[in-house]
């Protein structure tokens, strides 16, 4: 029984394994992703071969054809490598190194349609879900103002990226925020606070950190489909409510035209000749296949969905009972009515992440002017400091990183990043999290720092946790991620619904999904648990990610999503990817009013 109930989700991971192997399904018409993509199989390559690569027609193609005709001792792949294998006789070579390479700007801008069904506010522009926040944006050595973080406010902006803003309103020139966050910094020039820091109350402060993990684990296929089943039971769990779902096996054999429901993690996605999509559906009784329309109003959603993540559905069988022709399909979501929690009294939380100490690109300079503000008087309210993961730039952990390090060893890394932890003042509570550059495993859920590493950054006396972890300060429920998948939904999703330049856009995606890694076997390495630790069982109240390193916030029904950026200048792979990273912001929550304000001290 228990076996028969298992065989379908063991299906499922044999699908995803293989196509793990077979390469993953990101597209890769952008120079970003082929770079990625190559350095997942574990290539280097020159800039001019990744945008010959994204701009020829067809780039899956062309970088499978350049990696199979690569001679096997080169040591980087080149332009010439790229238009061996490349069929270049239908165009000139002069068009080919001119090419029609598109960047971002150039991507086309496709509209989303306006539909009500939607729980996203994907559009920033639109901002159907009310996603404004205006905080304000000070130079850190400047008097702060009081933030302006409201919901649905002016609905001009969606949040996201650096930006200055009145705390009597949004600015609606969104478009020259850059200019903006500059010209804020050279007002504040000077402008120093003289007065100091008064220790935090020890007996007002509160944290708890849940999420530390012991890994269960041993890696083998049984603990994938224990992890796998574990997901669909808290998720579906979540959706059951919704509908009157009925299980795969059940609906088999209901007759033609009948109403039916089912709540099933998302095993195959494909577009029909006639341009619907079928999605199939399983649970753990079996798999069914559901028929979206493309011109039903909510179609749009199939962009948004990943491969395992756990959806429901409602329509109607058709004549032979085979196929269900969808009428609405939903989400397990965050409840539109969530009602944050918020602190008793005055208190601020300064959420970062990326700090890459060790980097050659690390920015010692703003850290130690953020680290001089927080002991200052203006500052007195900080009382936490929530940092999302890659402290260090660690070693390895892309292709010719080792190029780019001020520090070599790994401990030593992690030796300097804790003398720049004892800058911060010390009454100031700090928790902290792994990242992909840290010297954890990879695979998530990560777990925390081991002893030598606690023992090397015990100076500041930090809560240490897992990547996730859930931080709850003075009562407000901080979901902390670093963030690795996000990398994912903004490749596989289209840009209005998931981009660099406006990072919290993904975080509402995973939030939507109630999982911070929905999709397995891409870039996104999941450890297989006894139960998947990755499910956002609990609403939170702040979501918090960095990886991306661009800053950008919003809120997504209730709940304040903030992309932290990063502590870490271009480095010269952002360079290559006109990657213009956010560097040296601090964004810091007032925790009894949950308003933002994000202080520049690059
Ligand atoms: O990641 C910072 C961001 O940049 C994240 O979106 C991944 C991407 N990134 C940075 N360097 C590389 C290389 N070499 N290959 C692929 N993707 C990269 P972080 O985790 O801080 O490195
Ligand atoms: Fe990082
Ligand atoms: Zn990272």
């Amino acid at each position: 029984m228990a076996l028969r109930a298992l065989d379908p989700i063991a299906t499922h991971l044999r699908y995803v394994f293989v196509h793990a192997r077979e390469g993953s399904s990101v597209p890769l018409e952008r120079p970003v992703h082929v770079a990625n993509e190559l350095a997942r199989r574990g290539f280097n390559a020159d800039p001019d071969a990744v945008t010959l690569i994204a701009s020829s027609p067809d780039p899956e193609l062309a970088l499978d054809r350049t990696l199979e005709t690569v001679p096997e001792d080169a040591l980087k792949l080149t332009a010439d490598h790229v238009h061996d294998a490349v069929d270049t006789r239908a165009r000139s070579p002069e068009e080919m190194v001119r090419g029609d390479v598109r960047t971002d700007a150039d991507a086309p801008e496709s509209t989303p349609d306006e539909d009500p069904s939607a729980s996203t506010g994907t559009n920033s522009e639109k901002s159907t879900d009310g996603s404004v926040s205006s905080p304000v944006e000070t130079k850190g050595v400047n008097a702060g103002q009081s933030g302006v973080a409201s919901e649905g406010s002016s609905g001009t902006e969606g949040a996201g990226g650096p930006q200055s803003a009145t705390a009597e309103g949004v600015r609606s020139d969104a478009g020259d925020a850059r200019s903006d966050a500059e010209s804020a910094r050279s007002d504040a020039e000077g402008t120093r606070s003289d007065s100091t820091r008064t220790p935090a109350d020890p007996s007002k402060q509160s944290l708890t950190v849940s999420g530390d993990i012991q890994s269960t684990g041993t890696g083998e296929y049984a603990d994938f489909v224990s992890v796998f089943r574990d997901r669909y039971e808290k998720l579906s769990k979540k959706l059951r409510s919704r509908v009157n779902h009925r299980p795969t096996d059940a609906i088999d054999s209901m007759p033609g035209n009948s109403d039916a429901a089912l709540v099933g993690m998302v095993s195959d996605i494909r577009s029909t000749a006639s341009g619907h999509w079928l999605v199939e559906l399983e649970d753990t009784n079996g798999t069914f296949p559901c028929l979206v329309m493309k011109d039903r109003e909510f179609a749009h959603l199939v962009d948004e969905l990943l491969l395992d993540e756990v959806i429901a559905v409602e329509g109607t069988l058709a004549d032979d009972g085979g196929i269900l022709f969808v009428d609405s399909l939903h989400f397990p979501d965050i409840p539109r009515t969530h009602d944050p929690s918020t602190a008793d009294r005055h208190v601020e939380a300064a959420l970062i992440s990326d700090v890459h100490v060790g980097s050659d690109e690390f920015m010692a300079d703003a850290w130690h002017r953020f680290a001089d503000w927080l002991h200052t008087a203006e500052a007195d309210p900080v009382e936490y400091l929530l940092l999302a993961g890659d402290m260090v730039e660690g070693v390895g952990v892309y292709p010719d990183q080792d190029e780019e390090l001020s520090i070599v060893d790994i401990y030593e890394q992690y030796e300097a990043f804790s003398e720049h932890l004892k800058a911060i003042p010390g009454d100031i509570e700090i928790v902290m999290i792994p990242g992909n550059h840290d010297a954890v495993r990879l695979a998530e859920p990560q777990p925390a720092f081991d002893e030598e590493l606690r023992s090397i950054m015990s100076a500041h006396d930090a809560r240490i946790s897992a990547n996730p972890s859930v931080a709850t300060v003075e009562g407000v429920d901080v979901l902390m991620y670093h963030g690795v998948s996000l990398d994912e939904v903004i490749a596989e999703l289209p840009d209005e619904k998931a981009t660099y330049d406006d990072p919290h856009l993904p975080m509402y995606q995973l939030l939507k999904k109630r999982h911070v890694a929905p999709q397995f076997g891409g870039q996104t390495r999941l450890a297989p648990e006894e139960e998947d630790l990755l499910v956002i069982e609990e609403v939170p109240d702040i979501f918090h990610a960095g990886h991306v390193h661009k800053l950008g916030y919003g809120k997504y029904h209730n709940v304040l999503t903030i992309n932290s950026g990063c502590w870490q200048a271009q480095t010269p792979f952002q360079e290559r990817m006109n990657i213009d990273p956010d560097s040296g912001f601090a964004p810091i929550v007032r925790l009894d009013t949950l308003e933002l304000t994000v202080r520049d001290f690059e």
